[in-house]
């Protein structure tokens, strides 16, 4: 049996194929013959060109309906698709050229001419576009080709996709994931989350990473039923579309950014039938605010890039604020301390998963991916987290030092280099401070040469064109020195305690 995931998904596509797959903020529908006619265009294409199977392509484009269809037409021939953050800059995205090797890259118009050069250099071989409207060169072609039927036969093991996410040394590494890896989380996400015939999900996050282009979309297309595709999230068009929607997926500011805005009753969300959260921790406080504007509970759930979700709240049984539920079905997870000896209940360590989900390891990176597993085969997530008696988990922290803000992952390690390498910089340490929106905003506290060496706006305009802009500090702090322990470590914990208040009073 072919385990490609398009394969698995396409036999849950509605047998009338002139149903709804995609609907438009200004009504415009996609049915799923379009979605297969566009997905088998694309795939023709890369054959034409000879992507071969296992090859990857590199996609750095705006949301779009043509962009989905080029994923699953990456998926139906066999490449391994590989999304980029539309946020970074041409120097992060120089990085993930050379280490992944893509043999084709698809950019946005304004990016052709500044990257094709370091495309050419990384051995790119085909470069093309695609606009905010899904057009552009690559469009053009496959739109010149009929559409392929043949899907590639692909196992459980083989790789469908690679996303980077950020290292603790500040070193991105490419997390390799199966076509078993996707398509075990999207029938089991299907299930327990209650899909159902007639479901519309209100697809507002990006899809360049696993939310909102695995979880969100494999879901939808594994129910054969429709998603409103916003191209970002705007608070006032969700409120518009919501009356058409039965469920909603997004990030705890999407929650947040909704409950400070008056239109969002208890009438607006009356006929939905589920609002899930994940990606970064959702407060109790916004658990509970929801609860009473609303009647609902948001469900929790938890996951990441290297894993998709581990666990979930219950979508039956009650959902518990300040925890992320129970582990998938076919998922096992146990709290370990640091030399991988079990815990007890309600004892705090580091979570560990194990099940078909886990992904296959980091691209080029044997030794990397062997310090994150037991010998017993389970990821250590770096996530600490406890289980309670009722076997509810619990993410009370990170061992990893990591920011999240706004569901953005950021790594401190990365912008203290870029930061150290400005002049007038002796060192910097960067730390997440309490963020009413973003949940954790990042900041950094930078040592000067001298106190006239450098000021606030020239660090950020010196920084701004090598880091993404979710990732620049919204505040710096000018320190004497930075406090250190007596082996010479920075404390952040002190920092993030001194400046606490700094974004919320
Ligand atoms: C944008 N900005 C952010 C930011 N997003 N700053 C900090 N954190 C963020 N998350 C900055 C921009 O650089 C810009 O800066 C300014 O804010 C306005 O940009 P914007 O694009 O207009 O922002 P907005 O549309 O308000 O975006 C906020 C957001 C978005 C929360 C809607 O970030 C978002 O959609 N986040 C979802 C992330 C996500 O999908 N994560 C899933 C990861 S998968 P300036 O200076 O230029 O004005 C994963 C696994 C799992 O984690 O479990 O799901
Ligand atoms: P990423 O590497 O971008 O996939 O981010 C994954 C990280 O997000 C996890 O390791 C967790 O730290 C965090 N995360 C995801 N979902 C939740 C959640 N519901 N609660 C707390 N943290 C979460």
């Amino acid at each position: 049996m072919n385990r490609n995931l398009y394969s698995l998904l396409s036999e849950r596509f509605p047998s009338d194929r002139s149903q709804t797959v995609l609907e438009m903020p200004d009504g415009n529908r996609h049915d799923y013959a379009h979605l297969e006619a566009m997905a088998g265009r694309y795939a023709a294409l890369l054959r034409k060109l000879g992507v071969r199977p296992g090859e990857r392509v590199a996609v750095q484009t705006e949301k779009s309906p043509n962009a989905i269809y080029f994923y699953l037409g990456c998926l139906q021939a066999g490449a391994v698709y590989l999304p980029l953050n539309t946020a970074y800059t041409k120097s992060e995205v120089s990085y993930f050229l050379e280490d992944a090797e893509p043999a084709l890259l698809l950019c946005r118009p304004e990016s052709l001419a500044p990257i094709t050069e370091i495309a050419e250099a990384a051995g790119v071989s085909h470069i093309h576009s695609m606009d905010a409207q899904g057009n552009g060169s690559l469009t053009a072609a496959a739109l010149e080709l009929a559409p392929s039927s043949d899907i590639e036969p692909r196992a459980d093991d083989d790789l469908a996709a690679i996303l980077y996410t950020s290292g603790t040394t500040g070193r991105s590494k490419g997390a390799m994931l199966t076509h078993g890896n996707l398509s075990s989380n999207a029938f089991t996400l299907h299930r327990i989350w209650g899909f159902r015939e007639g479901d519309v999900l209100l697809h507002a996050l990006p899809i360049f990473h696993v939310h909102g282009l695995f979880i969100a979309t494999n879901t939808t297309l594994a129910n054969g039923s429709s998603m409103i595709f916003l191209p970002r999230f705007d608070v006032d068009e969700v409120l518009r579309l919501l009356p058409k929607a039965t469920l909603m997926m997004g990030v705890p500011t999407f929650y947040v950014r909704l409950l400070a805005h008056p239109e969002f009753t208890r009438e607006a969300s009356a006929h939905m039938r589920v609002f899930i959260s994940g990606s970064a921790p959702l407060l109790e406080e916004t658990f509970y605010a929801f609860e009473e504007r609303t009647g609902q509970r948001i469900l929790e759930r938890y996951g990441m890039t290297e894993a998709g979700m581990i666990t979930s709240n219950p979508y039956e049984a009650e959902r518990r604020a300040g925890t992320v539920g129970f582990p998938l079905p076919d998922v096992e997870v146990r709290v370990a301390d640091n030399e991988g000896r079990m815990l007890g209940t309600n004892e705090i360590g580091v979570l560990e998963a194990k099940g078909p989900n886990i992904f296959k390891g980091y691209w080029r990176m044997p030794e990397k991916t062997a310090e994150e597993f037991r010998p017993d085969g389970f990821f250590i997530t770096g996530d600490i987290a406890k289980i309670d008696e009722r076997g509810y988990v619990h993410i009370v922290g990170r061992a990893k030092d990591l920011i999240i803000s706004g569901g953005y992952n950021v790594y401190p390690k990365e912008i203290e280099l870029v930061i150290d390498a400005q002049p007038g910089v002796v060192e910097s340490a960067v730390i997440g401070l309490p963020h009413p929106d973003f949940g954790e905003a990042v900041a950094a506290a930078v040592v000067r040469t001298a106190p006239d060496a450098t000021d606030e706006a020239t660090l950020l305009t010196g920084i701004k064109g090598e880091l993404a802009g979710f990732k620049l500090p919204k505040k710096l702090f000018f320190v004497n020195e930075l406090p250190r322990n007596t082996m010479g470590k920075v404390q952040k914990a002190q920092l993030r305690e001194s400046y606490k208040n700094a974004f919320v009073t």
